[in-house]
C-alpha cells in the first residue's frame, strides 16, 4: 500500500556535534564533561569522529544530492564559552558561522540544538543540571546565540533531558556514572525543565523571526501483561522517563498524578522528593504556551513488569545481542514479550510504539502546535567491502526495512490526525556513539573513520525517492 506525506513534510538527517565534529583540542574548544570519562575508561575517543568540523563540505554535498532537506546539528557549547560561560572563543563563533552558511548554500536547512549531551568540563563538575550555576550559564549561552546567529530560524533548547539525567544519576551509562539516585535524576529533569522554559521565555521575549522546539526521548512503555501490578510498574516507567518532560514542557504543570507516582519511586528508595518553586512553575507554564514544536526521538519501545529486588542494570554497549538488562527497585523490570525483534544492541524494532507517542502527544498535549520526529533509525554492524570505491554502494536492507517500517507508522499517525511536520534520520552520516564507540553504524552514509572518505549506502537512495516522491509503499 502507497502511502503519501503532507507536501510540506521535510526530510531530513540528524547530528549533534561531539558526535561528528571531531576537533575537540582544535581552535580553543573546551573540554566537555565526556573527555575525562572516556580517557579514563579508555574504550574509545571521540576523535576523529567524522571529522565534519572539516569535513562538513563534503557532507552536505551529499546530503543535497540525496534528498535531505534538513540538518539537526549542534553548537557545542565548549567551543564558543570554552568554560561555559566568561570569555568567548572567536573561532568557534566562526566556525558555526561558516557551516551554517554551507548548509544554506546547500539548502540544507539547519535545525540547532543548544545542548546535546556536551556540558562544559567546569560546570558538569560544579553539579551539572543540579547546580543552579549550570543553568543560569546554559540560558546567557543561548541568549548570545539567539543574538549572534540570526540565519538560524529552528532552534531546539536541549536535546534528550530524559537520556541525560537517568543516564547521569539512574543507569549509570553517561559521566558522572551514578546508579539508582532517582533524587538526583528527578532533580536534574525538573532542572531541565527550567533551563528549557526560560530559554523559550527568552527566546519570545527577542522577537526574533523563528521557530524553538524541545527534543524528548520518548520510548513508548507497555505494560508486559495485562496484571494490575505490570500495568503500573508500566506507569512508574513512563514517569520516571517520559511524563515529567512531558508535563513540563508541553503541559506548563506537573500532573498530581506523575507526582505520586515520583514520590512512590522516591519512597521506595528512601530519597527525597525534587524541590521546585511557584516561580519556576510559572516560567514553566508560560514556555508551553509558547513552544513552537517538540522533537520526538523514538527508535524502541519498552515492556515493564512488576518487580520488587534490587536494583540491577546491564547496558550492551558491544552489539553482543541479549545482554542487556534492567531492573529497577521501585519501578519495574524490562521484559520483551514473545515474537518482538530486537537489533544487536537489544533495541525492539516497534513501529507501533512510534505511532502511538505522537498520538499521545495529540490526545494528551493540546498545546503542541507542530511535532517533528527529530531522531530514528537503527544501529547495524557495518562494514566497507574489500576493493570498494568512489562508485560503491553499500547494501544495509535492514537499515530499508526499519525505516519502511517507522515511516509508515509516522504516515498513519499523520491520517489520523498527528501534526508531525518532518522527520530526520539518525543519522546522517556514520558518526562516534557515545556508550557504544565506532561500531554501531547509523548513517545514510559510511564513513571511512581512517580515511574520513564517505560511501553511498542503498538506504540514501532510498530515502532520495521518498524525499522526492514524499511517498512510501509499505
Ligand atoms: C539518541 C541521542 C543521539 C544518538 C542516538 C543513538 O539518544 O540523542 O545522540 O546517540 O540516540 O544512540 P546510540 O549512539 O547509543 O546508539
Amino acid at each position: 500500500m502507497t502511502k503519501t506525506f503532507p507536501s510540506n513534510f521535510i526530510f531530513g538527517g540528524a547530528s549533534a556535534a561531539y558526535q561528528v565534529e571531531g576537533a575537540t583540542n582544535e581552535d580553543g574548544k573546551g573540554r566537555v564533561l565526556w573527555d575525562d570519562y572516556l580517557e579514563k575508561q579508555g574504550r574509545f575517543n571521540p576523535n576523529p569522529a567524522a571529522d565534519f568540523y572539516h569535513q562538513y563540505e563534503k557532507d552536505l554535498t551529499l546530503a543535497e544530492r540525496y534528498g535531505v532537506q534538513a540538518i539537526r546539528v549542534s553548537i557545542a557549547w565548549s567551543r564558543i564559552f570554552p568554560d561555559g560561560d566568561g570569555e568567548i572563543e572567536p573561532r568557534g563563533v566562526a566556525y558555526y558561522h561558516r557551516m551554517f552558511k554551507a548548509c544554506l548554500a546547500h539548502h540544507v536547512e539547519p535545525f540547532v540544538t543548544l545542548h546535546h549531551f556536551d556540558t562544559p568540563e567546569k560546570l558538569h563538575e560544579e553539579g551539572d543540571w543540579l547546580s543552579p550555576h549550570m543553568v543560569n550559564a546554559f540560558v546567557e549561552y543561548a541568549k548570545f546565540c539567539f543574538k549572534e546567529f540570526p540565519e538560524i530560524t529552528h532552534w531546539i533548547t536541549i536535546n534528550e533531558p530524559t537520556s541525560m539525567a537517568v543516564q547521569q544519576y539512574t543507569s549509570g551509562t553517561f559521566p558522572p556514572g551514578e546508579h539508582g539516585r532517582f533524587d538526583k535524576t528527578f532533580q536534574a529533569e525538573h532542572n531541565q525543565n527550567v533551563a528549557h522554559a526560560r530559554i523559550v521565555n527568552a527566546y519570545k521575549q527577542m522577537h526574533l523571526d523563528g521557530e524553538i522546539g524541545v527534543v524528548h526521548a520518548l520510548q513508548t512503555v507497555y505494560p508486559y501483561s495485562d496484571s494490575v501490578a505490570d500495568k503500573h510498574a508500566a506507569d512508574l516507567q513512563d514517569a520516571l522517563e517520559n511524563r515529567l518532560y512531558l508535563d513540563g514542557t508541553l503541559a506548563g504543570s506537573y500532573s498530581a498524578e506523575v507526582l505520586a507516582l515520583i514520590q512512590e519511586i522516591l519512597d521506595a528508595n528512601n530519597q527525597p522528593m525534587f524541590k521546585y518553586t511557584d516561580a519556576e512553575m510559572t516560567e514553566i507554564s508560560d514556555a508551553a504556551h509558547q513552544l513552537d514544536f517538540v522533537g520526538v526521538n523514538n527508535y524502541f519501545s519498552k515492556w515493564l513488569r512488576a518487580y520488587s529486588g534490587v536494583s540491577e542494570t546491564h547496558h550492551n554497549g558491544t552489539g553482543a545481542k541479549g545482554t542487556s538488562v534492567s531492573r529497577l527497585h521501585g519501578v519495574g523490570e524490562e521484559k520483551l514479550p514473545e515474537g518482538i525483534t530486537t537489533t544487536d544492541w537489544d533495541w525492539p524494532i516497534y513501529p507501533r510504539g512510534m505511532h502511538d507517542i505522537l498520538m499521545r502527544i495529540h490526545d494528551d498535549y493540546p498545546l503542541v502546535p507542530a511535532i517533528y520526529v527529530t531522531e530514528n533509525g537503527i544501529g547495524l554492524k557495518e562494514e566497507l567491502p574489500a576493493g570498494a570505491n568512489s562508485s560503491t554502494v553499500i547494501e544495509d536492507p535492514k537499515r530499508i526495512d526499519y525505516l519502511r517500517l517507522y515511516l509508515s507508522a509516522i504516515a498513519d499517525a499523520i491520517n489520523d490526525g498527528a501534526n508531525v511536520k518532518g522527520y530526520f534520520i539518525w543519522s546522517l552520516q556514520d558518526q562516534f556513539s557515545w556508550t557504544n564507540g565506532y561500531s554501531k553504524r547509523y548513517g545514510l552514509f559510511f564513513v571511512d573513520f581512517a580515511t574520513q572518505d564517505r560511501y553511498v549506502k542503498r538506504s540514501a537512495h532510498w530515502f532520495k525517492e521518498v524525499s522526492e516522491t514524499h511517498q512510501i509503499s509499505d
